[in-house]
């Protein structure tokens, strides 16, 4: 019989399994106290079992081990009783997450204790909902799938040639207009402020920070087309560009004030939107910019980010504009080709990673894989779980790290469908990846673990890719 307490992902810092066992029974309470309301109701909830001031299930914010941080639990599971622990509700939410992967069909919980806690802050992933549109309700579904693996980021790829998705106030027809479609043409849709705010408040109860990405100054024809005084030339681009799947293509106008006067509304509303640290301004692949535009709009741009009181983060090539140090760059290279990123973390930039041939998830398995890129190679569960954030680049300390993320780019994703079999299981890998201590990364035991996870996502009605590489239970 395989153990859950052995098959937790991401492996967990420390493990001891028992002999003991809980069982669930209609029974078993979740106890609430004033502090842990919030996550123990959230337990309650996912567990299908009622809440009382006494109960076999307790969650605590007192008298974890220091070793735990912010972000780590204990757990403890006996015969009789289920001990959740932590410093912060965050701590208290991610032992949550464990807990649900060790209860059985049966309702038996794995007997056992363990102490957890991240290696790396940042553990995330991107959907974007440009080139194909998903609504609210389909990225909730996504975020309730992601958080089971600790992930703590969901950076929304917003807008982009092919669509805007956000709602503007001040620049209304960035959506009336620049909504219209997405690749392949046909209907879209875009988020109202008061929708986006919804999934805002849906990661945050999640424990998820939500990072917006506004891709500037390239990757915006949608916009261009809405407002064509954006253009150097002042004339809408063709609108059919936008349900194609080319890039790099479209610039603002790096020369005209109101670009910079569209830049500051659109980044204003959107830090208004958002309460976590950091929005994302895109800056890649700007091939349509000229070089001494770039580096002036770009370090405009990072300017009004800090104003409104974020952090900046952009697709690595924001180092052209040798931005402040304060400034994330996002590393998405397919090969360590770039030395500027390791110049950036000497200086004190913290860095990303998200290598296109370690963890792009719109990247097909295999030839066979029914949709998705392979520019960056084709990418089966073991390329992606096979590496070492902490030594990936030359010269990058694991210090320098801040963290890292699969994007699901979407040209080729074009359902909830696609969404599931691009993420699972490649995703698990990267948490892991984000999450666990070196020492414990082990593929064929990583591969045993993520077998038993198979038949969970099949009950949650995960369409998830069956890699030939794993063991299927
Ligand atoms: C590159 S990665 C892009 C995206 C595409 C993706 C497709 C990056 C910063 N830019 O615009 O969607 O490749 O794999």
């Amino acid at each position: 019989m395989t153990s859950r307490i052995t098959s937790v992902i991401p492996a967990p810092v420390e493990v001891h399994p028992s002999t003991d066992s809980f069982v669930i029974t209609e029974h078993t309470t979740v106890r609430i106290t004033d502090d842990t309301a919030t996550v123990a109701q959230y337990l309650a909830e996912t567990l299908a079992l009622p809440t009382g001031a006494t109960g076999e299930i307790t969650l605590s914010l007192q008298d974890a081990d220091p070793r735990v941080g912010d972000s780590g639990y204990q757990l403890a599971v006996t015969n009789t009783a289920v001990d959740l622990r932590a410093n912060t509700e965050t701590g208290l939410f991610l032992a949550v997450q464990t807990l649900r992967q060790l209860v059985s069909d049966e309702q038996v919980v794995d007997g056992g204790q363990i102490l957890d806690y991240p290696r790396f802050a940042h553990r995330g992933t991107m959907l974007d909902v440009s080139r194909h549109f998903f609504t609210v309700d389909e990225v909730k579904r996504f975020i309730d799938q992601i958080v089971q693996y600790k992930i703590n980021v969901l950076h929304l790829h917003l807008t982009d040639d092919q669509g805007w998705r956000l709602e503007i106030a001040s620049w209304p027809k960035l959506t009336t207009i620049g909504a219209a479609t997405q690749v392949g043409g046909g209907p879209s849709g875009f988020y109202t402020q008061q929708e986006f705010r919804e999934i805002v408040a849906y990661a945050q109860s999640r424990h998820i920070t939500l990072i917006p990405e506004i891709d500037l100054p390239g990757h915006v024809n949608a916009a261009l087309v809405a407002y064509p005084e954006l253009t150097c030339g002042g004339v809408a681009p063709e609108p059919f560009i936008r349900t194609g799947t080319a890039t790099g293509f479209s610039s603002l106008c790096t020369d005209k004030e109101v670009t910079y006067q569209f830049t500051d509304d659109v980044l204003r509303e959107v830090a208004a939107l958002t309460p976590g640290p950091y929005l994302h301004i895109g800056t890649d692949e700007t091939h349509a910019t000229p070089e001494e535009g770039y580096v002036k709009y770009v370090r405009r741009a990072v300017d009004m980010v800090n104003r409104y009181g974020k952090q900046a983060i952009g697709w690595h090539e924001i180092l052209r504009a040798d931005p402040p140090a304060g400034t994330i760059p996002q590393f998405w290279s397919k090969a360590d080709d770039d030395p500027r990123v390791a110049e950036a973390a000497a200086r004190g930039h913290k860095i990303l990673l998200s290598p296109a041939n370690k963890v792009y998830l719109d990247m097909k398995y295999t030839p066979d894989s029914p949709t998705g890129y392979k520019w960056a190679g084709y990418l089966d569960v073991q390329d992606v779980y096979d590496w070492d954030p902490g030594s990936y680049l030359a010269n990058v300390p694991e210090e320098a790290i801040f963290g890292v993320e699969g994007p699901l780019w979407t040209e080729h994703v074009e359902h909830r469908g696609h969404i599931d079999f691009m993420v699972f299981p490649r995703l698990p890998a990267i948490a892991e990846l984000g999450w666990s201590p070196r020492e414990s990364h082990d593929w064929q035991d990583f591969r045993r673990r993520l077998a038993t996870h198979g038949p969970r996502w099949t009950a949650q009605g995960i369409e998830f890719y069956a890699s030939t590489q794993i063991p299927w239970a």
